[in-house]
């Protein structure tokens, strides 16, 4: 099953979302497989932004993801990286549509509550950034037959 990596940034903890945003992937039916609060430290930072190393808002992305702890989460579910991103909404919060996080709770260029992979080959790495294996869990979950149908496994 496809995995992606969420993270709830530093203004969605400090501002005490965590909880529900979380509670929109779980209401959409997606499995959480790993889950921590931590703080990025300017390392993981850099390594998670490669990326995005020469663009004008890198330095001020560095300093705004190491400013507080975020939530790390990895989540489990058909389609999962395509899901998330959509219940996410558009990158900034004044551009998201309503009905999605950053739509509904984000009026911010910057702060813009949540982070999800947006490919395989980015979430294989950034899961890897910020999972060891043996802190992701593998589980069944009884009500998966009413949520995953065949066509879907
Ligand atoms: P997304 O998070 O929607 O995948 P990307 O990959 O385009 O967005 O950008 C990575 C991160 O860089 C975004 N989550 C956002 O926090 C930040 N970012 C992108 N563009 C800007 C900008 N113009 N000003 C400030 N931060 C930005």
């Amino acid at each position: 099953m496809e995995r992606t990596l969420l993270l709830i940034k530093p203004d969605g903890v400090q501002r005490g979302l965590a909880g529900r945003i979380l509670g929109r992937f779980e209401d959409k039916g997606l499995k959480l497989a790993g889950l921590k609060i931590m703080r990025i430290s300017a390392d993981l930072a850099a390594r998670h932004y490669a990326p995005h190393v020469d663009k004008p808002f890198y330095p001020g992305l560095v300093r705004y993801m190491t400013s507080a702890p975020v939530v790390a989460a990895v989540l489990e579910g058909p389609r999962v990286i395509d899901t998330m991103r959509k219940l996410m909404g558009a990158t900034f919060g004044w551009k998201a549509e309503p009905g999605t996080i950053r739509g509904d709770f984000s009026n911010s260029t910057a702060y813009n509550l949540v982070h999800g992979s947006d490919s395989p080959e980015s979430a294989e790495r950034e899961i890897g950034l910020f999972f060891q294996p043996g802190e992701l869990v593998e589980y069944e979950r009884s009500l998966d037959s009413w949520l995953i149908s065949e066509d879907d496994a």
